[in-house]
């Protein structure tokens, strides 16, 4: 964990390798993910079951086996704890309202020329839902991915999920059900990504592909991309949170810590305009890291990426989260609002002392997928845009094309383009024919 005041020197330089500071060491997969992707081309379902057997470490029987049964995931719910099966309930109802709440309008333009202009939103056919087996597996991952699809109105959800010795997690399963995935295979990896992809005898092919995954899976996605759309390529896990001095130490400390548990690469930082507050919350995380059970993965991002940082007012303390643009940030201070108005780049605000992040994580609404490593700068988190794609439209009456199509046949003459200029010109009657 690094300690930086703005009055201290040399601080820009210490913020800026802050800044720089690399959390993760992508493995250099290119070249293997390449090699499975054509396997997959060429081979489609025997490579499915050959690849699936090498790295998952089981043998499904034949193609079919590769697919999830509806009495599977039946049993699977009845196996859940009818408590959890609630919760998921709620945190799916929550988050498809906040997500029909962002449903655009279509665009109608009338010019009084004579034209009529619009644009008209249009839901992707096919979606392919990646999802983590084993450690990282979450359902509600699962919530926050197929959610936004289902209400956008995309009608074939397709869910890849490996499943590590044949071991099938009954609640990302349950979270499938909930969310309205329509269809489960049990692949991983580049190999399920190429078949989402590149479709094989069993799986359609899809138009676009999200969800999290290890390195293979991201580099997997670049190499698809294109072919179908793809969302963005998350890196570890970042909070910034901002206090002032009347918050409560040990909050702020086990909201820095749930961060961390993540994984030893995530961020946790502190800013708060009290020097006394960044003492208080060192040694409120020490005190929690020694009772909680992820405290070798919590420790181990917070010594290594952690930073507490005393600014003067919060004046600096904004202009510090926009240069560090995080995934996540929590506003504890008086009047967060007003704070938040300040703050340009974040991915995700949780506002006023009630809101951990973790409340969003689960159960609040808004999505918790969302941009990672600063790139809040220029992407938001997933939406239901993500699963929607435009179509613009014009028509025009006569007198339309009479107002503004001299302009056109002038501009395609200008251009070169005699075939583009006539086919306005004969329109208006003025055509060589
Ligand atoms: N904080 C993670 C999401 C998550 N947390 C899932 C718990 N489960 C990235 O936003
Ligand atoms: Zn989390």
């Amino acid at each position: 964990m690094i300690r930086l005041s703005t009055t201290q020197s040399g601080f820009e330089a210490e913020f800026r390798a802050l800044l720089d500071q690399a959390r993760e060491t992508t493995a250099q997969v290119d070249a293997a993910v390449a090699s499975i992707i054509a396997e997959v081309r060429k081979g489609r379902d025997a490579a499915l079951l050959d690849l699936t057997a090498r790295f998952d470490r089981w043998q499904p029987e034949g193609a079919a086996g590769l697919r999830v049964s509806a009495a599977e995931i039946d049993a699977a719910r009845a196996r859940c704890a009818p408590e959890l099966l609630d919760a998921l309930d709620l945190a799916a109802t929550r988050i498809e309202r906040f997500h029909a709440a962002q449903l655009p309008n279509d665009v109608e333009l009338d010019d009084t020329l004579g034209l009529t202009l619009g644009m008209r939103w249009g839901a992707v056919d096919a979606v392919g839902i990646y999802v983590p087996g084993g450690k990282a597996a979450y359902p509600s991952s699962v919530l926050m991915n197929a959610v936004p699809a289902a209400v956008a109105g995309v009608q074939r959800i397709a869910m890849a999920v490996p499943t590590p010795d044949g071991v099938l997690n009954d609640l990302v399963l349950a979270a499938a059900h909930r969310a309205g995935v329509t269809e489960i295979w049990r692949i991983g990896g580049a190999q399920a990504i190429a078949a989402l992809a590149w479709g094989t005898e069993s799986i359609a092919p899809v138009d676009r592909i999200a969800g999290p995954g290890n390195a293979y899976v991201a580099e997997a996605k670049r190499q698809v991309f294109g072919r179908v759309g793809i969302d963005s390529i998350a890196g570890p896990s970042e909070v910034v949170v901002l206090a002032d001095a009347s918050q409560n130490p040990s909050l702020i400390a086990i909201d820095l810590l749930a961060q961390a548990e993540h994984d030893e690469s995530a961020q946790a930082i502190l800013i708060t305009t009290s020097a006394q507050m960044a003492h208080a919350v060192e040694h409120a995380v020490a005190e929690h890291l020694t009772t909680l059970p992820r405290s070798a993965i919590a420790g181990a991002s917070w010594e290594k990426h952690g930073a507490i940082i005393v600014v003067r007012d919060w004046e600096e303390g904004a202009a510090l989260v926009d240069r560090l643009a995080p995934e996540h940030l929590e506003v504890m201070v008086a009047e967060p609002q007003a704070l938040f108005a300040r703050i340009r780049h974040a991915g995700a605000a949780f506002l006023g002392a009630n809101c951990p992040e973790a409340l969003g994580d689960y159960v609040a609404g808004p999505n918790h997928v969302l941009p990672t490593g600063r790139t809040a700068r220029f992407a938001s988190g997933l939406s239901v845009f993500d699963f929607l794609k435009r179509t613009t439209w014009i028509s025009a009456e006569r007198r339309g094309l009479d107002a503004i199509g001299p302009a056109a046949v002038a501009l395609a003459e200008a251009e070169g383009l005699s075939a583009h200029a006539r086919s306005i010109a004969l329109r208006l009657g003025q055509g060589a024919g």
